[in-house]
């Protein structure tokens, strides 16, 4: 039987959904398997080295597409004391949003189409002296287990998509994002039993990947500077934010 989801998927032609996932899942499961195929790749040419700030490490390649800026950004960083699931459970997590994104004036769910994915809108801060920024995206929360042993990956994908509840309305403009940060656990000097690790034995690896599309034309200028600028700002803010979340709270694995 075709259920109401899958007809409406279908009818319009695209996202065809298999019985019982949402119109989305495949979307999902492709740009998923995209970024853990890229964040695997090499570093080498094109890419440069623009900010180094303890560990971590900030590197763009310079690309235009129609003389706009889209520039991929891909971040690595090392996080004492917090898991890759606390990581990805605060950067995907609603209510926490506002507490360390600082280029926001606004933020909420339109949709929730399964338990580990949902629908935002938000409102940028205007970058004077351009044109107001929106966006839309699905954003997905998953863990990845890749052997016994080892700890699970974690990652969070946020992916722009129409939303009929977020018509674009000028003079806003919509801009395109395909982020992801993604989380492995590294647990040094494991002590025998699994229940005696503390905060102090464990360590986050990170990634954060972005491609961003500004929706329209931006000094490119104007876009490299305020990129190289707010991206580590808010790697720091929200690292600070949840090693502080996390401090006094048992270990989430
Ligand atoms: O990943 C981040 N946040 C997530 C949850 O909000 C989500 C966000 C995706 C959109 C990222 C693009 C942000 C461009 C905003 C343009 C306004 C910048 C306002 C600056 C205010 C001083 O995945 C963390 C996102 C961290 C964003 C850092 C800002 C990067 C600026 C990129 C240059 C675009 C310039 C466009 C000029 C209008």
């Amino acid at each position: 039987t075709i259920n109401e989801a899958t007809f409406a998927a279908t009818s319009n032609g695209e996202n065809i959904s298999v019985k019982g996932k949402h119109r989305l899942a495949n979307d999902v499961e492709r740009v998923v398997q995209e970024h853990l195929t890229y964040v695997r790749e090499e570093m080498c040419d094109g890419w440069d080295l623009i900010h180094e700030e303890g560990e971590m490490k900030v590197y763009r390649r310079e690309v235009e597409e129609n003389g706009i800026v889209v520039d991929p950004l891909k971040i690595f960083h090392a996080i004492q004391g917090v898991t890759g699931h606390e990581i990805c459970h605060y950067f995907w997590e609603y209510q926490h949003r506002m507490e360390w994104e600082t280029t926001l004036d606004s933020t909420k769910i339109i949709e929730a189409l399964d338990q580990d994915t949902v629908i935002f809108f938000q409102m940028h801060k205007r970058v004077w002296p351009t044109a107001q920024r929106d966006s839309c995206f699905w954003s997905h929360i998953r863990c990845i287990s890749n052997s016994e042993e080892d700890q699970p990956t974690w990652l969070v994908v946020n992916y722009t998509t129409p939303h009929p509840l977020a018509p674009i309305k000028p003079p806003q403009v919509r801009l395109i994002a395909n982020v992801a940060m993604i989380c492995e656990t590294i647990i040094n000097e494991p002590p025998l039993n699994p229940k005696d690790i503390k905060r102090e034995n464990i360590q986050c690896k990170l990634a954060y990947v972005a491609f961003v599309n500004p929706g329209g034309w931006v000094p490119s200028a104007a876009v490299r500077n305020v990129a190289k600028r707010e991206y580590p700002r808010f790697l720091r803010r929200f690292t600070s934010y949840v090693i502080e979340q996390t401090r006094d709270k048992p270990i989430l694995f």
